[in-house]
């Protein structure tokens, strides 16, 4: 207050437009919001912007999980032009989808995740809905949980797991507890750890899994593990919630990708299912996203849409369109669909190929630690190993950017700055 009437003075005497002051100096100093408090930027999202701020020519974003090309562009796939093109001919209008998201899209994505002749879809005992891509699917299924689940409301996510999963929980007031994923001493997965701590999970409660390409770790279960993670699962009784916003980026292909979900509805889990097109398909910014319960009949599958209408209209009313139709375009056009595939591949296998070059350098520039789980992890995530001053020093003095967890975005490095990456990652490390 005393800096604010200090400043106030030295307008009033700088100017004798006193009134005009004056309520200037009320209103900011007594407005509706004077209880909110200035709130941390978002972990991730914060370094991009940090980045965009640092001037120096030789700077590398491995920040945000974003694909980009071998130039270290934004990528748009060839099947999405073509989509676009195939869109732009059609003069579509604009009026509002319906409250779930055109039918033809939500049975294309359905497909895509479950598989072309999944029982569960031809028995129609799954509600699909569009969503505001991955982020919105989450956010709807909880909001779902938090309202319409009549069981333990718990939510069981990996150490570590992607941010924003603990931060919708606690927007909703939803206890968001820990098993533990990814053990450090191997970089790889803790099975038995995973498997110990979910056998002690409160009946019914939820465990969010990632499907595949672990965010941020890299790390997945082996189908043998996913199996066993199947069977804990079952017999605590708890409903497991998919986040799959990396399928096809992990192994190049959307089938293997989807081995883990389909494995559970096999062995009679009624999932529920998140879906994302931002990664992909690269339509980060249409946010084409998808939310699936599986549920015991058809009958009762019509009930939740029905209640998950109800809850969509009340949030946006209605999805939006041109993502979907681009999705959809690219799902139900064969040739389409067969350039997506392979559009995915590409992307797959030039990121598996940056961390063996990654690896490589590293390796070859002499340093001493083992570099093996750069190229034992998948999907677009490496968890580095590297500690929090390492990781400071990569930024201060090399300008490379990535979240202090020392998770890198191996879909950020290219031909042209693998080696300075590489060479800056022996040196903060050596
Ligand atoms: N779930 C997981 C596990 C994700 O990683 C993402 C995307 N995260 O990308 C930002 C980053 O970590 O750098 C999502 C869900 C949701 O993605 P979207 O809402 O864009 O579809």
């Amino acid at each position: 207050m005393a800096q604010a009437l200090k400043k106030l003075t030295a307008q009033v005497l700088k100017s004798n437009n006193v009134e005009v002051i004056t309520n200037n100096f009320i209103r900011a100093n007594s407005t509706w919001w004077s209880n909110v408090e200035m709130g941390p930027p978002d972990v991730i999202l914060g370094i991009s912007e940090a980045f965009k701020r640092d001037t120096d020519p030789k700077k590398v974003n491995l920040g945000v999980g974003a694909y980009r090309d071998d130039e270290g562009k934004p990528f748009v796939l060839p099947s999405v032009r073509k989509a676009e093109e195939i869109l732009h001919a059609a003069h579509l209008n604009h009026e509002y989808a319906p409250i779930s998201g055109e039918a033809e899209y939500t049975d294309a994505v359905a497909k895509l995740a479950f598989g072309e002749d999944s029982q569960v879809l031809k028995d129609k005992t799954n509600c699909t809905v569009q969503t505001l891509s991955g982020t919105g699917a989450l956010r709807l299924g909880l909001e779902f949980v938090s309202k319409h689940y009549n069981k333990t409301k718990e939510i069981w996510v990996p150490t570590p797991t992607w941010g924003n999963h603990p931060q919708i929980c606690n927007m909703l007031n939803l206890p968001c507890k820990k098993y533990r994923y990814f053990d450090p001493k191997t970089n790889g997965f803790d099975l038995q750890g995973a498997l110990d701590d979910i056998s002690k999970i409160p009946e019914q409660s939820i465990i969010l899994l990632h499907a595949c390409a672990h965010n941020p770790t890299g790390v997945d279960p082996k189908l043998d593990d996913w199996k066993q993670l199947s069977e804990v699962i079952k017999k605590k009784k708890l409903l497991p919630f998919f986040d799959m916003a990396y399928q096809g980026f992990a192994t190049g292909s959307v089938d293997n990708d989807a081995a883990a979900v389909r494995l559970f509805v096999k062995e009679g889990h009624q999932v529920m299912l998140a879906q994302s097109f931002a990664k992909n398909m690269g339509l980060y910014g249409e946010r084409a996203g998808a939310l699936t319960f599986l549920c015991g009949d058809a009958e009762s599958a019509a009930k939740m849409m029905s209640q998950v209408k109800i809850m969509v209209r009340t949030m946006y009313s209605n999805p939006p369109l041109h993502g979907a139709r681009l999705v959809k375009t690219i799902l139900t056009t064969p040739e389409l669909k067969t350039q997506w595939l392979s559009d995915v591949k590409q992307m797959a296998d030039r990121i598996i190929s940056m961390r063996s070059r990654l690896r490589n350098g590293i390796e070859g520039a002499g340093n001493k630690r083992s570099w093996q789980h750069i190229t034992d992890q998948i999907g677009m995530f490496c968890f580095t190993g590297l500690k929090p001053d390492q990781v400071e020093r990569l930024t201060k003095e090399f300008h490379i950017y990535l979240t202090k967890d020392g998770r890198i975005s191996v879909a950020g490095i290219s031909s042209k700055n693998v080696d300075y990456v590489a060479d800056a990652m022996h040196k903060v490390s050596s």
